[in-house]
């Protein structure tokens, strides 16, 4: 199943943690990373004041059920340190799902697909570097969509895995 994951961090030293990511989910069970966007230095979304962002998307292709790949982010995420404190606030490292196949999943624990991504430029950006056909929930090509928000593409070598 072709599945597409926003990655964001804010602090620390954010390259590594996109990285030290990425790496993890290409090494886990049931998981290829088969495309990885540039980094995007990306200001805040959401209302919340605080430092800028480094966001990535990458497509993996993975056998995990959803719900499997949703624990795999989390567990991640807390072995990169990320501690859960202000809603949208600064984080060492987010890996939202932002689709699944053309699965449509509204449960407690997960939405699918993720229910801002096309209102967040920081994940258009990206997502229309290595997926610019890929058909929005409205319809819309990623290609001819844009979000809210200020990005630039930063000039730093793509992750290699
Ligand atoms: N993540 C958020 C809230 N706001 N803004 C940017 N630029 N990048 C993010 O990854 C981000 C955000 C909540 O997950
Ligand atoms: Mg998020
Ligand atoms: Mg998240």
């Amino acid at each position: 199943m072709i599945a597409y994951l926003s990655l964001g961090s804010n602090q620390g030293d954010k390259r590594y943690n996109l990285e030290s990511a990425t790496r993890m989910l290409a090494q886990s069970r049931g998981i290829k990373v088969v495309n990885i966007s540039s980094f995007y230095e990306t200001e805040p979304w959401g209302g919340v004041d605080q430092d800028s962002f480094l966001n990535i998307v990458i497509e993996i292709d993975t056998t995990l059920e959803p719900i499997e790949l949703l624990h795999r982010c989390l567990e991640i995420e807390q072995l990169l340190g990320r501690k859960r404190e202000i809603h949208w606030g600064p984080r060492v490292i987010d890996i939202d799902i932002l689709t699944y196949q053309n699965l449509q999943i509204d449960s407690e624990e997960l939405t699918i697909p993720h229910p801002y991504m096309q209102q967040r430029e920081f994940v258009l950006a990206p997502l229309r570097e290595i997926a610019p056909e890929f058909i929005l929930p409205s319809g819309q090509k990623v290609k001819d969509a844009k979000g809210e928000g200020k990005v630039q593409k930063i000039l730093l070598n793509r992750i290699d895995i």
